[in-house]
């Protein structure tokens, strides 16, 4: 099964991440995936106008890195991982033409932030989203403890972080972290709605306002010790009881 199905809607590229089984979540596979698109892919298509990440099925977008991965790695291989994946989405972010997320349900964990990783966000009524890695004892590992304080703040960013509560579409919308909640079942439309809107003002000046953004936000060095500290994290008693409590779906014992 091919991790992410990419078609061409009118010039638009859907990227549709496509693990619905496991609610979408990101491995390996879809990473390598969304890498092959964002390095060389898009170039198959005459005339792009756009990008829309959306995620299989109606019930996720995507629910979380693959946490049934999460016991094979070590602090090394953690951190490594880690970085790579927020390699790929500054990939994305940079990408030269608009990149519109279409979240069509769970935005957890990796899930929000590939979400946030995108240049604007449209939310099915019936979205959820939530940093949740606090309660497998780890931190986000794709730029979420920076991308989430850009869009909504401090205060809200650490609440979200801290409690790793779950919050739904028209909170997000509230708090600054989705851009439109439109109808369930209506976040693909609307969001190539939004592409073709975008497509239809000067190119040069939008390619020119996703780099000046991008320039405000540069500051790698603060991402590169989220994803140290996720590689200790991972390998840490802490991590692994997270990861497995989940895998043996129970409450994770965390020790003091
Ligand atoms: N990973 C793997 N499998 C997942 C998954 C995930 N994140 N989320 C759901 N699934 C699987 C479930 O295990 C279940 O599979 P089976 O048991 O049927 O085999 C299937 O999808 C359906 O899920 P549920 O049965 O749990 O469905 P419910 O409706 O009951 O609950 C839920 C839906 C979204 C509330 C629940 O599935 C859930 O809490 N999922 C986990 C959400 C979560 O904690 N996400 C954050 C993951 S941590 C990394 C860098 C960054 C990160 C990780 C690694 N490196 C580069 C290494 C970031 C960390 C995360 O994203």
């Amino acid at each position: 099964m091919n991790p992410i199905l990419v078609e061409n809607k009118n010039g638009i590229a859907v990227l549709t991440i496509n693990r619905p089984e496991a609610l979408n979540a990101l491995n390996q596979e879809v990473f390598d995936a969304l890498d092959e698109f964002f390095e060389e892919g898009y170039k198959a298509f005459e005339s792009l106008l756009g990008v829309v990440i959306t995620g299989n099925g109606e019930k996720a977008f995507v629910a979380g890195a693959d946490i049934k991965k999460f016991l094979e790695l070590d602090e090394s291989s953690g951190s490594e991982l880690s970085k790579r994946g927020q390699e790929i989405l500054f990939k994305m972010e940079a990408f030269h033409l608009p990149v519109i997320a279409a979240v069509n349900g769970f935005a957890l964990g990796g899930g929000c932030e590939l979400a946030m990783a995108c240049h604007i966000r449209i939310a099915s009524a019936n979205a959820k989203f939530g940093q949740p890695e606090v309660n497998l004892g780890l931190i986000p590992g794709y730029g979420g403890t920076q991308r989430l304080v850009q869009l909504v703040g401090k205060g809200k960013a650490f609440e979200l972080l801290l409690t790793g509560d779950m919050i739904d579409a028209n909170e997000a919308h509230r708090i600054g972290l989705v851009n439109q909640v439109v109808e369930a079942g209506q976040a693909l439309e609307a969001a190539l709605k939004m592409v073709e809107k975008i497509a239809s003002k000067g190119p040069k000046a939008c390619q020119v306002i996703i780099d000046g953004m991008n320039l405000y936000f540069k500051d790698r060095d603060r991402y590169f010790y989220e994803s140290a500290e996720f590689g200790r994290l991972m390998a840490s008693d802490e991590g692994k009881e997270g990861a497995t409590a989940f895998i043996e779906k129970r409450k994770p014992q965390f020790r003091k």
